[in-house]
């Protein structure tokens, strides 16, 4: 028998943050590794950590590292995350099993919020949430990011979902969930690579304060065992062309299709096909919403902290 590690290894930093009460925010670190290509993803995840803190908070990327889980990544990890070739696709259900073996991995939303909310993190910026895909009802793939979030405390900020997903029955699923959906500053949910997919949304936010009264609120009322998504939209004039958005989408789905894409292989696959056929504009306009969410996220934890002195 092995010996059980230590479940959780948090920074020394993290850990400070959290005693002192400064905001922290945990970011994903599956973007990094199977989202963004390499050669550029090193660099973007560096340089969320260095928006986070810039705004004042402490940044927390969790990944699992030799069967580690940990939150809050030195230098070194960050770069084996982004570079190493081995990194695997850790959603939950996979954390007790990369612990167990040994196994080094990237972690989605739904593996990040759990690992954040049990090292004592409330705010959590990603780029886009998993979601129900397209053709679900034949598939059934629908993204295990929302039953995370069902039972998950954590302010997520996100940019909606990806486009290459049904956008309507997620935010369905959502609703079933009991999962609350703020537009930040916009009435409508966000495209990811677009400004809007033009579904509507029940609730506009327009502060950091406002995301935490939300937050303080749900706890006074006994809602606090779920997260609130907090959906920041890609300002209009950032966005990318829809037109081309729209052609790239119908032959990356006529791809999925034509090469039997599954599973976890899904999302990657669809990223890294508008990566290539926009020419590297999605790439730009991905990148351009994570920062935008490290920053948001950021200020709400900042707030957060100081509604709490
Ligand atoms: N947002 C991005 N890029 C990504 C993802 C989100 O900008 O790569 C990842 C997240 O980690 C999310 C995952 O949890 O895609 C969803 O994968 P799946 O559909 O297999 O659950
Ligand atoms: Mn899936």
């Amino acid at each position: 028998m092995t010996a059980v590690p230590h479940p959780l290894l948090v920074s020394d930093e993290v850990q400070q943050a959290l005693a002192d009460g400064t905001g922290v925010v945990a970011l994903e670190s599956t973007l990094i590794a199977h989202g963004l290509p390499r050669g550029q993803n090193l660099s973007v995840a560096r340089e969320l950590e260095a928006i986070v803190r810039k705004a004042g908070a402490v940044p927390a990327t969790i990944a699992v590292v030799d069967g580690q889980p940990r939150v809050g990544l030195d230098p070194e990890a960050l770069e084996r995350i982004a570079t190493d070739e081995e990194v695997a696709k850790l959603s939950i259900r996979d954390l007790g099993v990369a612990a167990a073996l040994g196994r080094t991995g990237a972690t989605t939303v739904a593996s990040t919020a759990h690992l954040a909310a049990l090292a004592g993190i409330g705010v959590f910026a990603t780029g886009g949430l998993g979601g129900v895909h397209r053709e679900a009802r034949d598939s059934w793939d629908e993204s295990a990011d929302l039953s995370a979030l069902a039972g998950t405390p954590m302010a997520v900020v996100c940019a909606g979902v990806k486009s290459v997903l049904d956008v309507a029955a997620t935010l369905e699923r959502l609703e079933s969930l009991g999962v609350p959906v703020l537009g930040f500053r916009t009435e409508a949910f966000p495209g990811f690579y677009l400004h809007s997919s033009k579904e509507p949304l029940d609730w506009r936010i327009d502060t950091a304060e406002d995301v935490v009264a939300v937050m303080d609120h749900m706890t006074g009322l006994g809602l606090d065992d779920r997260a609130v998504v907090v959906a920041n939209p890609i300002p209009q004039d950032e966005q990318l062309d829809p037109t081309m958005h729209d052609r790239v989408l119908h032959s990356g789905l006529a791809l999925l299709q034509s090469r039997r894409i599954r599973g976890k292989q899904v999302t990657p696959f669809l990223l890294d096909h508008f990566h290539t056929a926009t020419g590297g504009e999605s790439l730009r306009v991905n990148i351009r919403v994570v920062e935008r969410n490290a920053a948001l996220a950021a200020d709400i934890a900042v707030a957060r902290a100081t509604s709490r002195r």
